[in-house]
């Protein structure tokens, strides 16, 4: 086991892995900018090494002060968190070069993984449902068109290097399927430097569910459930909730043996999330992996009881998973709310800034993972979570009164946050039915907008 980690990364999830290693018994080395010294979370920390002025692009993402910190600092194995290098298969590579362990997905892995079109084949190899579409990247429009004639409109162009809904593009027609591939791959190459696109048939206002996984380097893999996260606005999550509500068991089945089988088929180790949609009648099919651990991921501790994050070290120290899949329940049901520092009437401008007040809820089956504290300033520099209120109930109502509840006693005061529309959203009877597509928050906004 790891004497020392170094956490690459900051606020919540930097905090997150700290006390994991704390609890390990493991020493824990953070890293921060400028913008975030003084921050309450980095005193849990054994050793705190600043790596550069505010930008991530000089600090947090700069893989030489990252590895010069953990050289500094003799730590084994490094936590990327997610964001920032979490991803970054040239940066897990560096850590193995330098002899230090990367606390995730082997490089390898992640890049097959990167790679959408390489995924869905991978996906169809272990016999895991993927949407119709093209087999490799779009050679050509006459070959797009052909290809949509077949499929049928609508379609989807999406980047095979994105991800999170970049570089996608929706065709209900041959002139749209046109624009809509140069659009595409020109969004693609500038963001990735990697314009191959490729074609799906369009699920009309799918549910978004993701299947957590650990795997082992003994080749073990095994799922910790479903969670729900349809409920997005332009591809930002705000709720998450496990299990995903109004799926029969045979599908809930079905989708985690399906994410396992594929885990499985390729060589990963680690923690990841298999991506799927699941449209109206409740087919599902594979869209992506998320190679890292996941902002949601303590949906998925509350009801199976496991610390991910205390699986992720004991995987990249070479230990077995401690437990079967026959020894995975899912109890009760969880439900996470990101509170942001934005203004939902603002168009869901950051809101930054000072926090003036804050009384943090608490009480039976109420879990809070924030780094912020009275009189902590909300940084412009990165994204504006202030942190994720996560309950834990038997049934799906009571989680979803607690989360009232908890909402009611939060105080926030300094910067204007999403918990105003967060209860909006909890008190939709859409919400409340288990109903919502991730569309829904769309199409709805306007109504729990002042
Ligand atoms: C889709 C889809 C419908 N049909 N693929 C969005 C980003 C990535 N997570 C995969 N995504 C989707 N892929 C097919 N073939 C719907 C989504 C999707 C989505 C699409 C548009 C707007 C919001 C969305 C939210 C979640 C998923």
């Amino acid at each position: 086991m790891f004497d020392r980690i170094l956490i690459a990364n900051r606020g919540e999830i930097a905090q997150r892995v700290i006390r994991a290693c704390r609890e390990l018994g493991i020493k824990s080395v953070a890293v921060f900018s400028e913008a975030d010294r003084g921050a309450h979370y980095l005193e849990l920390a054994d050793e705190k090494y600043c790596i550069g002025p505010a930008p991530a692009g000089e600090s947090y993402l700069c893989v030489k002060k990252i590895i010069a910190a953990a050289e500094i600092g003799s730590a084994q194995a490094v936590h990327p968190g997610y964001g920032f290098l979490a991803e970054n298969a040239e940066f897990a590579r560096i850590c193995r070069e330098c002899e230090i362990e990367f606390i995730g997905p082997p490089h390898e892995g992640m890049e097959k993984l990167g790679d959408k079109v390489a995924a869905r084949q991978m996906a169809m190899a272990a016999g895991v449902p993927v949407v119709p579409g093209s087999d490799g990247l779009i050679k050509s429009e006459s070959e797009a068109l052909m290809l949509a004639a077949g499929i049928g409109y609508p379609v989807l162009i999406k980047a095979t290097a994105g991800g999170g809904g970049k570089g996608m593009r929706v065709a209900r027609n041959d002139d749209e399927l046109r624009t809509g591939l140069k659009g595409a791959a020109q969004e693609a190459e500038k963001a990735f430097n990697n314009a191959g696109v490729y074609l799906e048939k369009y699920v009309e206002n799918p549910r978004h569910i993701e299947v957590q996984v650990i795997a082992d380097q003994q080749g073990n893999v095994v799922h910790l459930w479903e969670r729900d996260c349809s409920t997005q606005r332009k591809h930002q999550k705000l709720i998450e909730e496990s299990p995903a509500p109004n799926l029969p068991d045979v599908a809930r089945t079905a989708i985690c043996d399906a994410a396992a089988r594929l885990i499985r088929s390729v060589d990963y180790h680690n923690a990841g999330t298999v991506e799927f949609i699941v449209d109206k009648d409740n087919n599902f099919y594979f869209i992506e992996v998320n190679a890292r651990i996941q902002v949601e991921h303590p949906v998925s501790e509350q009801v199976t009881g496991i610390d991910l994050i205390e699986q992720q070290i004991r995987v990249a120290a070479g230990e077995e998973l401690p437990f079967t899949q026959a020894d995975v329940p899912c109890n009760g049901c969880a439900i996470e709310v990101r509170i942001n520092a934005e203004d939902p009437s603002n168009n869901f401008r950051p809101s930054p800034g000072t926090i003036t007040k804050l009384r943090i809820p608490g009480g039976r089956g109420v879990r809070f993972e924030s780094h912020v504290h009275q009189g902590y300033t909300i940084s412009p520099y990165y994204d504006s979570m202030v942190g994720k209120l996560i309950v834990h109930r038997p049934t799906r109502a009571q989680a979803i009164a607690c989360m009232l509840r908890a909402l009611d006693e939060f105080a926030i005061e300094g910067v204007k946050t999403s918990i105003p529309l967060l209860k909006k959203i909890l008190r939709d009877p859409t919400f409340q039915a288990g109903e919502v597509d991730t569309r829904w928050l769309e199409r709805t906004i306007d109504q729990f907008i002042p």
